[in-house]
């Protein structure tokens, strides 16, 4: 499977073409909006989140509620446009550059504006903002709820949450099942299964947005029900592991990755993080702990994937940073009128839906791509075969 995404943040609408999903998976558009309403949500977002309310029109690929096997065409448009039309016009402007309006010309730290100016040539550095804006994560959570379909159909389940926001830590999530979690955390503001935290959480979002500042964090996403095997050792680009780190790393602002213990192990002894392999007949192969995240080797045990990704906190401030003007090269302080004061717990959505996508894509590439019926089938096979070994 693969997908492309188009669009400005402030242009007329955000679209994704999907190709390679199976034929005969059920999908609707309430599915998606179900994913958007998610990312929409979440304490210290900024009043763009007022002016759109994310809808998925569904234009190709999908007849009466069931993938066809062809391009599925996804299209969100933005509300916010109709402020927009002169500044983003399509079509050539009698205006000279210098009457444009919401022209940028100072860049702000930490963001895409300086880098990609220089690289494409854009004076005015709206044009690198447009698309380097994290509005273009609306259309991966539409991609990654139709990889969520695919999943579910095969028994696999996606879950988030927020391990932490500016500094305050989430104890660890004692849930009894993945439901229980996505229960829980679909009920907290921040995403966090721990509300004590969630409420600190809240603090120190408001303290910053008083300051005019921004906070980053930790999310997490966890995968029930995956196969044995899926991805592979015998070619580095083959690692599912390493296909899903560089997912989470592309979400905008995101600056690690980890699985399992992850950087910890670097403070423990071997025998204090490789997961003790057990047999039983009904589960056939287990590991006793889940250290490793739910893989070894590049490939998947079929214990739970657990993957972290840390987010800087937003680089759009009302608190001025210094920064060059590069029309007149004098230094400034930059002063932002409208941003995301934390985007943490829509991330943990965008995460979700990320990792959703290349895990729906390896195990389609590896159990026959045209019908969903067909990879039940074998994946069933496998978990057999597996469960014998
Ligand atoms: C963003 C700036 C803000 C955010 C936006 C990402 O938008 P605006 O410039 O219109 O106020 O709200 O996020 C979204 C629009 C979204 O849907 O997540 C940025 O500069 O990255």
């Amino acid at each position: 499977m693969r997908y492309l995404t188009a669009g400005e943040s402030h242009g007329p609408q955000l679209t994704t073409i999907i190709e390679g999903v199976p034929a005969g998976v059920p999908l609707t558009a309430e599915d998606i909006n179900n994913e958007l309403a998610r990312r929409q949500k979440g304490h210290g977002r900024g009043r763009r989140m007022q002016i759109e309310k994310d809808q998925v029109k569904i234009v190709s690929g999908v007849r009466h509620g069931y993938t066809l096997g062809s391009p599925i065409t996804l299209v969100v448009e933005n509300n916010d446009w109709k402020h927009w039309t002169n500044i983003m016009g399509i079509e050539p402007t009698e205006l000279d550059e210098a009457d444009i309006k919401r022209k940028v010309s100072r860049p702000r730290p930490g963001h895409a504006d300086l880098n990609g100016a220089i690289k494409y040539g854009h004076r005015d550095m709206r044009n690198v903002l447009e698309r380097s804006s994290a509005r273009e994560t609306t259309v991966r959570v539409a991609a990654g709820a139709v990889a969520k379909k695919v999943l579910s159909e095969l028994g696999i389940q996606v879950g988030g949450h927020v391990l932490e926001i500016g500094g305050v830590k989430a104890q660890p999530a004692q849930y009894e099942s993945l439901s229980q979690l996505q229960e829980v955390t679909e009920e907290s503001p921040v995403r966090c299964f721990d509300s004590t935290a969630g409420v600190k959480m809240m603090e120190a979002i408001d303290q910053a947005k008083q300051n005019g500042d921004s906070i980053g964090g930790i999310v997490e996403v966890i995968v029930e029900g995956v196969p044995v095997g899926v991805g592979s050792y015998v070619h580095y680009d083959r690692k599912l592991d390493s296909k899903i780190a560089a997912a989470v790393i592309s979400i905008n602002a995101f600056k690690g990755v980890e699985f399992g213990i992850g950087f910890k192990a670097a403070e423990v002894p071997g025998s204090q993080v490789h997961d003790e392999i057990i047999w039983d007949e009904q589960a056939g192969y287990t590991r006793r702990t889940n250290n490793l995240g739910g893989f070894e080797g590049g490939m998947t045990t079929g214990m739970p994937i657990v993957v972290r990704g840390v987010m800087k906190p937003i680089p759009t401030l009302y608190k001025p940073l210094k920064s060059v003007d590069i029309e007149t090269k004098e230094p400034f302080e930059a002063s932002i009128e409208r941003s995301d004061s934390c985007a943490v717990p829509a991330a943990s959505v965008v995460a979700e839906s990320v990792v959703a996508w290349e895990l729906a894509n390896a195990i389609v590439e590896q159990f026959g791509q045209d019908r969903i019926q067909l990879i039940q089938e074998n994946i069933e096979k496998a978990n057999e075969w597996a469960r014998n070994f």
